[in-house]
């Protein structure tokens, strides 16, 4: 067995069944164990954003890591934005790279480069193997590292002559160490803010976001009066008729001010305490309201739903009933010219039980939730890292997590081409997804953007950076050139249609909404 093997054998014997792969030469052998290894799923991506995105998207629905394989430095920095946003999502993957034989690097031929350099920043975990004999321990340290509450990036680099080079077997994944348990001051202190008898928030995020872990904010809410709040950025919510509804924080400052205001005790689960995505002139980066106590009952890393459960205990609400668990209820099938009311009601009126939505809709989806608040079952996706070609990648892996349930990934037209080529892995392994592209043919976030920065008065050259009309972009010839079967919509009859069509069948389909 050589080094290659040895890897994948202790990937699949670690509970790593899938690798959103794109190899090149010094990869081949783990290509080449593949053959050999049973129990591997590989899925082959056309960029490295698309096998990056994918990897985040399959761990946010199954809570395990999934394997990457990338091609040396240039490979990971491809990879590099769709993993600084698994990063902040709490996403953990198992990164391969194939590196140069060790011997080799000295020569500077075209692909070296400082490969752990360029892993660093979007890991938590690095590591060269430096012989065969030790691919297979390290592979294994790294799935204990991705597996790191909530979950962490470990980057795995794998010289060439490792990989082909006889190894001694097949590693055990030691155990990985659990998240501190809630500890009693932190639950104290956090039920004698939510008693205080002034206004109190329960800011949550995380896996906190669970069903489980907002029916027990639903119940600590009934007994103690406090408002629950989601954080802007969450990696996945679990919404839908029967659970506990819960907003996330907007993203423009003045909205955001204006959900968290009066609070005068915030207690995080799961969260950060809020600030602006951005600085903005003349505005504040802290969005906690002045004079408001923040008291951390889990931290981002801890055990949200321990600490939940331990807080319901303690504020003797584990049998209080959630108050306004959200009633099935659907709107009323919409027509007419699209508005943005009218685009969240179809989304509500067709989504499917068990829907996995991804969201990278931008301005045209920020109002969305509450049409779909009374929905059957179904989770929430969004982008914790802000950059942009998350959608359609995370879509892919969280078909590939949940080969029985309906992936919807709506996104903006700008956000879809950084990583379009994703249209094409489902195609291929016939993934059920359908993908909903706004064509809005602009970054329209932008133009708020340059108006809230101070940029007032933008001229032809600066609006020309933010269009997107010339030439217009055909979603649904870039969708047939890959072999997903796609339509266009134009009004909203047509728009609900086409979703009531989509959710009817099975595999990917595309519509391109064009407002
Ligand atoms: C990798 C990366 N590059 C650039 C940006 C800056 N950016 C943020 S939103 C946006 C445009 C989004 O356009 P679109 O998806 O069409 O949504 P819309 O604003 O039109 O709703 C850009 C370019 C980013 N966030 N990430």
């Amino acid at each position: 067995m050589n080094g290659a093997e040895s890897l994948v054998r202790t990937l699949v014997k670690g509970g790593v069944e899938v690798c959103f792969a794109n190899p090149g030469t010094s990869e081949m052998h783990f290509v080449g164990a593949l053959d050999r290894v049973e129990g591997m799923r590989c899925v082959l991506g056309l960029f490295e954003g698309v096998c990056s995105g994918a990897a985040d998207g399959y761990y946010r629905m199954t809570d395990k890591p999934a394997s990457t394989l990338l091609h040396l430095g240039p490979g990971l920095a491809n990879a590099a934005a769709n993993l600084h946003n698994a990063k902040k999502a709490g996403s953990g993957i198992v990164n391969i790279v194939g590196e140069h034989a060790l011997y080799h690097i000295k020569y500077d031929t075209p692909l070296t480069a400082d490969i752990e350099g360029i892993a660093r920043p979007f890991s938590h975990w690095v590591k060269t193997s430096p012989t065969a004999k030790t691919v297979a321990t390290d592979g294994a340290a790294a799935i204990q590292a991705a597996r790191v509450a909530p979950g962490q990036i470990a980057t795995l680099i794998l010289p060439a002559d490792t990989a082909w080079t006889e190894a001694d077997g097949v590693a055990e994944t030691p155990e990985t160490p659990q998240p501190q348990k809630p500890a009693n001051e932190a639950v104290v202190a956090a039920a004698k803010a939510l008693k205080s008898g002034q206004s109190a928030m329960l800011f949550l995020g995380g896996r906190a976001l669970r069903a489980r872990g907002l029916e027990l904010a639903g119940k600590i809410a009934a007994k103690t009066g406090c408002k629950v709040q989601a954080a802007g950025g969450t990696a996945r919510i679990e919404r839908g008729a029967g659970r506990v509804p819960v907003l996330r924080l907007h993203f423009v400052v003045e909205t955001a001010l204006e959900m968290l205001k009066g609070t005068k005790h915030m207690v995080l689960c799961g969260a950060k305490a809020p600030a602006a995505f951005f600085a903005y002139p003349g505005k504040p980066s802290v969005l906690v309201p002045e004079g408001c106590e923040v008291t951390t009952l889990c931290p981002v890393d801890g055990d949200p739903l321990g600490s939940l459960e331990a807080l319901a205990a303690e504020l003797d609400a584990m049998n209080a009933k959630p108050g306004n668990v959200a009633e099935a209820r659907r709107p009323d099938r919409p027509t007419g010219k699209f508005t943005l009311e009218g685009l969240g009601a179809a989304l509500g009126a067709t989504l499917p039980e068990g829907a996995i939505v991804v969201d990278e809709s931008v301005t045209t989806g920020r109002g969305f939730f509450p049409y779909s608040a009374g929905a059957p079952p179904h989770d929430w996706l969004n982008n914790m890292g802000g950059s942009i070609g998350f959608g359609a990648p995370v879509a892919v892996g969280a078909a590939v997590a949940c080969p029985d349930r309906k992936v919807i990934a709506m996104i903006g037209d700008g956000s879809a081409m950084y990583t379009i080529q994703s249209l094409w892995t489902m195609a291929r392994e016939n993934l059920d997804i359908c993908v909903m592209i706004f064509s809005n043919r602009s970054y329209k976030i932008l133009y708020s953007q340059l108006a809230d920065v101070g940029a007032a008065n933008p001229g032809p050259r600066a609006i020309d950076m933010l269009t997107l009309d010339r030439p217009t972009l055909d979603f649904g010839g870039m969708a047939r050139s890959m072999g997903v079967p796609a339509a266009k919509a134009t009004d909203l009859e047509e728009l609900t249609k086409q979703l009531t069509y989509a959710m009817s069948q099975k595999g990917p389909y595309l519509i391109d909404v064009v407002m």
